[in-house]
């Protein structure tokens, strides 16, 4: 082969690799472009754990019953306050999220993580440090 040749190889294989990293952005850059969409989940288990979806997660069913709610990504609610008499947990991990831990109760915690976190409680002890906007009701 000359050198010439080699040359043109070593472009040609430059030139492929440019096209697969251009191709390779404009498609991760579409996804972006959609949002994912809305889902809502009932707690079964102790603990409940949510997905990397925007989500509404309720607490288990009935009084009494305490709760371990993990969002995880994205914006998430979670509503740990619909039955009371429990000590309920929630935490909301990336992403700013609604957590409503105001069940009539005092035993709860609301823990925001990362983003602007709002949180719902009885009383201040049950929001933690990583709640933005702290609502008593
Ligand atoms: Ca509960
Ligand atoms: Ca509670
Ligand atoms: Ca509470
Ligand atoms: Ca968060």
């Amino acid at each position: 082969m000359s050198t010439v040749a080699k040359i043109l190889s070593v472009a040609a294989v430059l030139v492929a690799l440019a096209v697969t990293t251009v191709t390779a952005q404009t498609s991760s850059s579409s996804a972006i472009g959609s949002p994912p969409p809305t889902t809502s989940k009932q707690c079964l288990s102790y603990p409940c754990h949510g997905n990397t979806n925007r989500e509404t997660i309720y607490e288990r069913i009935g009084d009494g019953k305490r709760d371990l709610i993990h969002a995880w990504g994205n914006y998430d609610r979670i509503h740990a306050n619909t039955y009371t008499n429990d000590t309920d947990q929630g935490y909301g991990y990336g992403g700013s999220d609604y957590i409503y831990v105001n069940d009539g109760d005092t035993f709860d915690g609301a823990h925001g993580g990362w983003g602007h976190d709002r949180c719902y409680v009885d009383a201040e002890i049950e929001a933690g440090n990583d709640c933005e906007r702290v609502i008593v009701r």
